[in-house]
Formats: C-alpha cells, sequence, structure tokens
C-alpha cells in the first residue's frame, strides 16, 4: 500500500477516530524498567535536516533536484536549509546530551562524502561527519549510522542509479570509504533506510525522488538495493572492523479487516508486499515464493536476479533495524482501510500492539537477531504540547517492553524524529520532532514530548 493510496482515502473519509483509543485509554503505562544498557536514542536524515547543500564541495543528490521541480513539494519547499543542522550541529548535539539520550542515529549524505558518488572524496565533507561522530562520543552517546537514507548522488542518477546494477557497486564502495574512515568509531552502521519506501514513493507512486512511476523497473530497483546492501555488508567485513551492520527496514504487520478468509488471504498477500519481499532475501537467502510467482513472467525483476545475488544479499546481519510507524489492515478484495486511529500523516495507522506482533514475529520466523527499533513516532499539529504524542509514545514502548519480556533482543529505541525536519514531500507541513524548529530563525524548542523523553530516559523506563 502506498502513502499516496492512503491520502485518497482520508479524503473520502476512510481515516478517522481519535488518536490512541484503546490501550492509551486504559491509562499510562508505569513501572516498567528496561534492561541495563538499554539505548535510548532519536534519528534524523540529512536531507532532512543538514541544509548547506552547495558548502563545501558537497554534489548534488536526487534529492536537490526534485524538490526544485515545480509541484513535487508541498509548499515549494526544498531542504535547501532545512534545520541547519550542518552549521549548528554543535547546539544541536548539546541539545541530545541535555535530553540524555544514549543512542543517535543520523544519516551521511552520500554526495557530501562523494560529490558526484564514486571516485575522489570530498575531504571537507568526510570532515563534517567526523566532527559530528567525535562530538557524540565526546558526550558518550552512540553514533548509529544510516549510509543511504535515499538521497543517491544526482551525477549517478544520471547514470541510471538504483536501475543501473552498477549502482550496487558504486554503493559498497562508497560505504567501503566510510568504513575505512571511522574504523571502529562508528559501532553501528545501518545500510539503507527503508528501500521499500523508494521502491514505493521513488519509482511507483512518483511522489519521491527521481519521481518514477513504474512498478517493473521498482521492483527491479528494490533488488538494486537489496544487492547493494550485501556487498556494504562484505565490504565492512573485509576491512576488520568491529562495528555491527544491518538494513533498516519499514515493517508492517498486516491484518485482516474482518474475519473471511478471502481478507486472510488478502493480508497474507500484503504481509509478502510490506514485511516478507525485504527479510526473505535478506535473513533467508530467498523472495518469497508467493511474491516472486505474483511477478508476471516478462516482469524485469526476474531478469535482475543473477545467479549468486541472493548469497550476497543474505551476507550476515549483526542487527535488524525496524522502522515502525503502524499496522496494515486489508480486505478481502485487498482493499486498505483504516481500522485503528492515524496522525497528521494520513497514511499511519497508529496499533501500538502491532509493534509486539511485529518484533515478536521476527524473532519465530526469521530467527533471535538483534533488533533496533531505528524509528517510531507520529506527525501531530500540536505544536509545544504535543501530549497526543506523548501517549503514542508511551503506549510504543509499553510494547516494546512487552516484546522484552517476550525473550525478544530488542537493544534500542531511536524516536522519528530528535527535532522538526523535512518531510519530503509534505515538505515543512509536518512536524515529526519532539523539538521544535522555527524555521525562519531555527530556534529550537524543546517541545513536552522531549521533556517527557528525557524523564523516561533518566528512569530507565516508563
Ligand atoms: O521522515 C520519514 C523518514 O525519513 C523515514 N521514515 C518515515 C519518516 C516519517 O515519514
Amino acid at each position: 500500500m502506498r502513502r499516496r493510496d492512503l491520502l485518497t482515502l482520508a479524503a473520502a473519509g476512510a481515516v478517522a477516530g481519535p488518536l490512541l483509543r484503546s490501550r492509551a485509554e486504559a491509562g499510562p503505562a508505569a513501572g516498567l524498567t528496561f534492561p541495563a544498557g538499554f539505548g535510548w536514542g532519536a534519528a534524523t536524515s540529512a536531507y532532512q535536516i543538514e541544509g548547506a547543500v552547495k558548502e563545501d564541495g558537497r554534489g548534488p543528490s536526487v534529492w536537490d533536484v526534485f524538490a526544485h521541480e515545480p509541484g513535487r513539494i508541498r509548499n515549494g519547499d526544498t531542504g535547501d536549509v532545512a534545520a541547519d543542522h550542518y552549521h549548528r550541529y554543535r547546539d544541536d548535539l548539546d541539545l541530545m546530551r541535555d535530553l540524555g539520550l544514549t543512542s543517535y542515529r543520523f544519516s551521511v549524505s552520500w554526495s557530501r562524502v562523494l560529490p558526484t558518488g564514486r571516485g575522489t572524496v570530498n575531504p571537507k565533507g568526510l570532515d563534517f561527519y567526523h566532527r559530528l561522530v567525535d562530538g557524540l562520543l565526546a558526550r558518550n552517546i552512540r553514533p548509529v549510522v544510516t549510509l543511504f537514507h535515499w538521497d543517491t548522488p544526482q551525477a549517478l542518477q544520471d547514470l541510471g542509479g538504483w536501475e543501473n546494477r552498477d549502482c550496487a557497486k558504486w554503493f559498497a564502495d562508497y560505504a567501503h570509504t566510510m568504513f575505512s574512515a571511522f574504523g571502529d568509531a562508528v559501532p553501528i552502521w545501518l545500510t539503507l533506510n527503508e528501500p521499500k519506501t523508494v521502491v514505493d514513493n521513488g519509482y511507483t507512486s512518483g511522489s519521491h525522488a527521481p519521481g518514477k512511476r513504474d512498478r517493473r523497473l521498482a521492483n527491479v530497483v528494490g533488488h538494486h538495493l537489496l544487492l547493494g546492501h550485501g556487498l556494504a555488508v562484505q565490504a565492512l567485513r573485509a576491512t576488520g572492523a568491529r562495528s555491527r551492520i544491518g538494513p533498516a527496514l519499514s515493517l508492517s504487520p498486516t491484518y485482516p479487516a474482518n474475519d473471511t478468509g478471502a481478507a486472510r488471504r488478502q493480508a497474507a498477500t500484503a504481509d509478502g508486499e510490506e514485511n516478507r519481499r525485504w527479510l526473505d532475501p535478506l535473513l533467508l537467502g530467498r523472495y518469497p515464493a508467493d511474491w516472486l510467482a505474483a511477478q508476471p513472467a516478462d516482469a524485469p525483476v526476474r531478469a535482475a536476479i543473477k545467479d549468486g545475488d541472493l548469497a550476497v544479499i543474505a551476507a550476515r546481519n549483526d542487527i535488524m533495524g525496524v522502522n515502525y510507524y503502524g499496522a496494515t489492515t486489508v480486505t478481502g478484495t485487498g482493499r486498505r482501510v483504516m481500522k485503528h486511529p492515524t496522525s497528521q500523516a494520513t497514511w499511519q495507522e497508529i496499533y501500538p500492539d502491532g509493534l509486539f506482533d511485529l518484533l515478536t514475529r521476527i524473532k519465530r520466523d526469521y530467527g533471535d537477531i538483534p533488533l533496533s527499533i531505528t524509528e517510531n513516532g507520529m506527525a501531530t499539529t500540536n505544536a509545544l504540547r504535543d501530549e497526543d504524542r506523548i501517549a503514542f509514545l508511551r503506549e510504543h514502548l509499553a510494547a516494546a517492553h512487552r516484546t522484552i519480556q517476550a525473550g525478544v533482543r530488542l537493544e534500542s529505541y531511536h524516536l522519528w524524529s530528535l527535532m522538526d525536519n523535512f518531510e519530503w514531500a509534505e515538505g515543512y507541513t509536518q512536524r515529526w520532532g519532539i523539538v521544535n524548529v522555527d524555521f525562519t530563525t531555527q530556534r529550537r524548542t524543546r517541545k513536552a514530548s522531549a521533556d517527557w523523553y528525557r524523564s523516561v530516559i533518566a528512569r530507565n523506563g516508563l
């Protein structure tokens, strides 16, 4: 299900209901202590916060180009300045320290480090990330670094980008550059952020860069992304670094809208698209048979999958990053419906119990791999008094706690997002941060949720 389709549903009135009807109304979860050493984090990504898109030798990415095309982004917004983090990172590091964060997930702008995506390294670009990592380590905050959060260098896009199989190799070379430069200073690398969103939004609905609308091509892109992940894992192992590595996937448990066999079958099919088509190749070394069978005989993805690819893709991961925003509910005809409350982001079907279902399912079906929640959060129009976000976070953390009690190796939680930022096609209209950013003055102000999260971290629990 694509976010664009959900917007259609929302417009038709299918999205409704007060936020967090069920468990939140039952009262706050309390007295839940997390294991010692549990990682309390927040997440961001480069294009969404850095700005400084033309400074210090940075090359353009697909998002620079896309955001400047008329009609692509709400209000004509761009990430040119964003939250100006490139210049304000020291203050932002202090903000993280004051919150008590023990983990910070950010992404590297590939074209800041390699302006044309490959070849000559831009020392000033690399230096920015050195200063950021050093600043985190000096504040006892663990850097969790994503290598690809959708901002493919435009120079590589001009060569076909992820449609071109070579992009997997270019990505692995860039990853190797980063591994060599940072060694053990970065304890956790995340290769890809949400390949599903690239496939769905970047190449199917066209609502994200590079704005293509070709589902057949999209699935080829999906395969090349997975191949790039596997090659990057190999590249890390080759350096001998002790850092750990894995992907960050957006996953969504799928449920039938009613108790009919047709709805259950459609939920299983939706599970193939939402979850198994990513988890199976990465953790089992094969595409799901039903997903593959659903691809037409002449689908280009069939030819794109070469002998040996799946062995590369299934290279051992040390950790699995899970971005969890909500559930997926489908009817007997396969239509997506919104059974649970939503947020300012109308594609979001808020269902905290789904986090428990999802993480326990990963352990059951894929083995006992360490997990990190690499994103979880909601957008709200409430500027500073974001009580709805607090309710959301409380319920999801309670579900995370139950997951740990059930024996899942969940080691950290990163809320999305540290601060308000450029929300892709929605520009600056959706506020996901626990820290408010005034995009005129760049002033940062902690929201109620930031103070609440700070107390959770201080208590190591709810
Ligand atoms: O802002 C995005 C992020 O870049 C990826 N995951 C979902 C978030 C909210 O839409």
